[in-house]
């Protein structure tokens, strides 16, 4: 290979006829046709894996996720470890580093799971995967995760390949032998379902595993509302056939949380600072395993009327974790400025902890998140060290307000540098709807209100 080729070895892809002959009898013949790009990717991994499964006969492999794994990357790794362990792999290891919803520790009891440490739970000389996030490891979502310089398989449907490809340069990446990056999918599972499928793995699975597989392509694509595609619905369907995956699934989706999870959201609602069409919620101390409170918070702010940025800060043991929900449809016109906004923001105020994604396609819901480590001094400062039990909420929840007012100074910066940019987003104009003088509440209780006609 030549030095400077690229890191990501491009798949050799097969052509049309070959892909749709492969994939139509359970794809169905027209939504083969509709999907086909995704499709010759699916066929490029089905091709690469069996070529390679010499290489991996015999092998260890290490699956990466997330450090907080969510239902798409544990579904994704539990069909790729079925994938190499097919293809005659020692031994496969789901490397997460810890879960932040109660629906997730629900999913790995039932899909009966063992999860490894990042770090302390690979396997030496392992093939080194990673699915559902993108190399290099020790970046955004995997932050705390060490590097490794050689990749075997990648399938993610998050990142940009043009970003995935400058990031493993700069990290020092040598290369990926089968990369699937930026996979024109509403969920990585279902990528790997179909590539699991043309292996004849799927019938492998236990139920519990089906369901997990399904509850990915679920939650990613928000109940098959937003952003699925036809392989999302057709591996979804043909993931939850029968009675007793379909019992299991239902079960995941009626999950339980614990009585502090509305604790965080009235302390998060209780402290909000709003500045025009932005809502900042400074959360306090979240307990790793309540993580993903963070971001239900940010998804709620967006829900209040006239909002178009919603914000939300948390400590963890992790570090402080940041996510930003935005949605350009109040915005007139140039609805694509929210990215560039939102891209301003994490930048500026968290360069190089923040990941991002955004729709292609309008309306612009944007997402974006960051996770900074705590320094030492924090750590010892709010006893966040080993088991020791959080101090008190007061000097991390300071510390939220702290950067929610950095955040919106940032803002600020932004409108001032660029006032077009910014136009209806921190002065409510525009961006909040008059409320009618006679059915103002504030003006009844006055007693200045119009009177309603008895
Ligand atoms: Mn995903």
């Amino acid at each position: 290979m030549p030095r400077n080729g690229p890191v990501l070895i491009p798949p050799r892809r097969a052509n049309n006829f070959v892909v749709r002959r492969r994939f139509q009898g359970f794809v169905g013949k027209r939504r083969s046709a509709e999907i086909l790009p995704v499709l010759t990717e699916a066929h490029a991994a089905y091709m690469g894996l069996k070529l390679n499964s010499s290489s991996i006969r015999g092998r260890g492999a290490n699956i990466f996720t997330q450090w907080v794994g969510d239902p798409d990357a544990l579904g994704s790794a539990l069909l790729l470890r079925a994938v190499l362990t097919a293809l005659g792999a020692k031994e496969a290891r789901i490397l997460t580093g810890s879960l932040g919803h109660p629906q997730n520790y629900k999913l790995v009891e039932l899909a009966g799971l063992t999860l490894h440490s990042p770090n302390a739970g690979r396997m030496r000389g392992g093939l080194n995967c990673m699915v559902d996030t993108s190399p290099p490891l020790g970046m955004t979502n995997t932050i705390g995760v060490d590097p490794v310089p050689e990749y075997f398989f990648v399938a993610d449907h998050h990142a940009d390949p043009e970003d995935v490809e400058e990031n493993c340069r700069l990290k020092g990446v040598k290369k990926v032998v089968l990369p699937f990056v930026g996979l024109e999918v509403g969920s990585t599972s279902a990528f790997m379902t179909v590539v699991a499928v043309a292996l004849g793995v799927v019938e492998k699975l236990s139920p519990a595993e089906r369901a997990a597989a399904a509850l990915g392509i679920y939650t990613d694509t928000s109940a098959l509302l937003h952003g699925a595609t036809p392989l999302d619905f057709k591996m979804f369907e043909l993931l939850t056939r029968t009675e007793e995956t379909q019992a299991i699934l239902d079960e995941l989706r009626d999950y339980r949380v614990p009585p502090e999870w509305h604790l965080y959201c009235s302390s998060a609602f209780r402290n909000q600072e709003v500045t025009g069409a932005v809502r900042v919620a400074p959360v306090g101390f979240v307990r790793d395993e309540h993580r993903d409170v963070i971001a239900e918070i940010a998804s709620e702010l967006l829900r209040i009327e006239g909002t178009s940025i919603g914000i939300a800060i948390g400590v963890t043991t992790r570090g402080v974790e940041v996510s930003i929900r935005a949605d350009s449809r109040l915005l007139d016109q140039d609805q694509q400025r929210i990215v560039r906004v939102i891209d301003y923001l994490l930048e500026s105020t968290f360069p190089g902890v923040s990941g991002f994604k955004h729709d292609r396609q309008p309306p612009h819901r944007v997402e974006g998140g960051a996770c900074v480590p705590l320094t030492p001094e924090q750590r010892s400062e709010w006893r966040l060290n080993g088991r020791s039990r959080v101090a008190g909420n007061g000097p991390l929840l300071a510390h939220c307000k702290e950067l929610a007012r950095v955040l919106v100074a940032a803002l600020h910066d932004l409108e001032e540098l660029q006032p077009e940019e910014m136009e209806g987003l921190l002065s409510a104009v525009g961006a909040r709807r008059e409320i009618p003088m006679d059915r103002d509440p504030r003006r009844r209780k006055n007693g200045r209100g119009k009177k309603r006609p008895a």
